[in-house]
């Protein structure tokens, strides 16, 4: 493979990794655990898995001498920042424990486990691969892993290859499967581990004990460069509004860390939306409030920041997409057959009356793609519905009438953005690649330790590498159950933005000055070698919740 320069010294970067892991360790338990919620479901669903200890690694100073171990590994859901590092940790580390050691990647997902499409990572391969984006080394996919056909499948060519430990790289919904996965072998006494790893650019598989998923340090600092440049564009010239959609399926997180980074004239977090119980109607108006004050003020240009996931947090919205997923679910045979013109009033003709109603007035395009086929987890696939557009054609609207009534003045013209892609597969920024090098380092001494059920856990993140604390916790206590396709589940509870948080109350606190006053910041592109202050630090996000944290206690 072809290297440009900076690939090419970057290829030489030498994570840090956390103290403790530099040496042999052994695994202390901590207290038995509980899930975060439904207790008593939880357990009869994991009875084999459930109440385990968290774990802490501490030096071990009499190691014993250790067995080569065959090691499967999958890359699963949307492409993170620093897959490729969790993989090269998790490589040096059983190398460690024996350098006879194996580690076999399973191809494009968990697909590749189930259909026996797998290689094997020997140090050639790895050493192409270490500190660079995208999850190409293996390639991802989103097969959901839950029948027992599968896992028996699975099991079959684990001991073709005499693996006897599989690390499950991905997002709440793969580590979910994760922990089903573990219970089962455990139960049948396959003699395989399952061992988590936190991956998401979305940020919202975290909680007390996982500080955040790998790939949103990268992906937002992505974004926050480009939205600065447009800032810095859009306050040159002058004339236009620019309506920037970012990924994040569900949470708001990474629409909350790009405004915290470059101080936008909006920002919308869905989870106040939901919380504030507001219309489409009432964000327009929000945002034709700030448009119109600019414009009185002169300045007829601005940045508005929306979170993808935003149109199923409208109360109303969701309430229909709550009953448009079982109706789909439970009439997919009959819906499926129904001619693609008349899909739309089959589906008015099923939903209640209120749904019903608020689906029919849905501009056509967001109605078909609110119908359209989940992905294999049941979610409605919201990277596909034109939000920004749909609110910047609904502003101008609004606009025009307040002209009528003479309560505006000013020129509207813009410009729309997309966010997402451009930004999952970016060289890891220090931050990223040293955390995930140290999460997949952490899985081969969770494995190493013997334990199954658990996610790689690594904390004390916004302090310097060295210091973090490396551990494992227990998939199930981050459990709850939860509907999907029209029936209940246990899976791991979604971290969305809690209004209480700092991260949201900094953001509350200074929104109205960034609305009329411009006052954009400019992050500029990641930088991999310079002063630590410039390189190696931690989000906005990450920073202010530990800050808030250590207020609170
Ligand atoms: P994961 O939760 O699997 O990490 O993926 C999240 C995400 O990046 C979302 O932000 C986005 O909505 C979705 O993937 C897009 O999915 P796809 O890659 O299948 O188009």
């Amino acid at each position: 493979m072809e290297k440009s320069a900076l690939q090419k010294a970057r290829a030489t970067y030498q994570p840090k990794l956390p103290i403790v892991l530099t040496g042999a360790v052994k695994a202390v338990e901590g207290q038995p655990t509980n899930s975060v919620a439904d207790q008593e479901e939880i357990k009869k669903l994991f009875p084999n898995t459930y109440g385990l200890p968290e774990l802490k690694f501490e030096k071990d100073p009499a190691p014993a001498a250790r067995k080569p171990i065959n090691v499967g590994v999958i890359l699963s859901g949307g492409q993170a920042p620093g897959g490729h590092n969790v993989i090269s940790g998790l490589f040096d580390g059983i190398k460690k424990i024996n350098k006879e050691s194996r580690l076999y990647g399973f191809l494009m997902g968990p697909g590749g486990l189930v259909d026996h499409n797998y290689i094997e990572l020997t140090s050639n391969i790895i050493n192409e691969y270490r500190n660079t984006g995208g999850f190409d080394i293996i390639g991802s996919g989103r097969t959901k892993l839950e029948k027992k056909e599968q896992f028996d499948k699975g099991l079959e060519i684990l001991r073709e290859l005499n693996i006897s430990a599989l690390v499950i790289i991905g997002g709440d919904d793969s580590n979910t499967n994760a922990a089903i996965l573990a219970e089962y072998y455990k139960s049948i006494g396959a003699g395989v581990q399952v061992i988590g790893c936190p991956k998401t650019i979305d940020g919202d598989l975290k909680n007390d004990v996982i500080e955040t998923s790998f790939g949103f340090d990268t992906a937002t600092k992505v974004y926050s460069e480009v939205i600065g440049n447009i800032q810095r564009d859009c306050n040159s010239a002058k004339k236009y509004w620019h309506f920037i959609k970012l990924m994040g399926r569900s949470a708001s997180h990474i629409a909350l860390e790009c405004a915290l980074q470059t101080q936008p004239n909006v920002c919308i977090i869905s989870e106040e939306v939901e919380a504030k119980n507001m219309s489409l109607d009432d964000v327009v108006n929000y945002i034709a409030g700030i448009v119109a004050e600019r414009a009185a003020r002169g300045n007829n240009f601005g940045t508005v920041l929306i979170p993808e996931g935003l149109i199923e947090f409208i109360p109303a919205v969701k309430k229909l997409i709550a009953e448009l997923n079982d109706l789909l679910a439970k009439n997919a045979a009959e819906f499926a057959a129904v001619d693609a013109a008349d899909q739309r009033q089959y589906i008015i003709d099923h939903l209640s009356a209120d749904n019903a109603a608020i689906y029919a007035s849905l501009p056509l395009g967001v109605a078909r793609q609110l119908s359209l086929d989940r992905d294999p987890h049941g979610n409605v696939q919201v990277s596909l519905i034109e939000t920004e557009k749909l609110l910047s054609e609904m502003v101008g609207k609004r606009l025009a009438q307040m002209a009528e009534e003479g309560k505006y003045v000013g020129k509207f013209s813009a410009l729309h953005h997309f966010f997402g892609y451009e930004g999952r597969c970016a060289d890891p920024s220090n931050f990223d690649a040293d955390y995930c090098y140290a999460l997949g380092f952490n899985a081969s001494c969770l494995i190493n330790a013997g334990v199954t059920g658990y996610i790689s856990s690594v904390r004390k993140l916004t302090k310097p590498a060295v210091q973090w604390i490396p551990g494992g916790i227990p998939i199930t206590m981050m459990m709850n159950m939860e509907r999907r396709h029209g029936a209940m589940k246990p899976v791991i509870q979604k971290a969305l933005v809690r209004l209480d948080d700092a991260p949201f109350q900094k953001f509350a606190s200074k929104r109205n000055d960034w609305a009329y006053n411009t006052d954009y910041i400019y992050p500029g592109p990641i930088q991999y070698f310079g002063p630590a202050e410039v390189c190696d630090q931690p989000t906005l996000t990450l920073k202010y919740e530990h800050q808030g944290y250590k207020d609170r206690h």
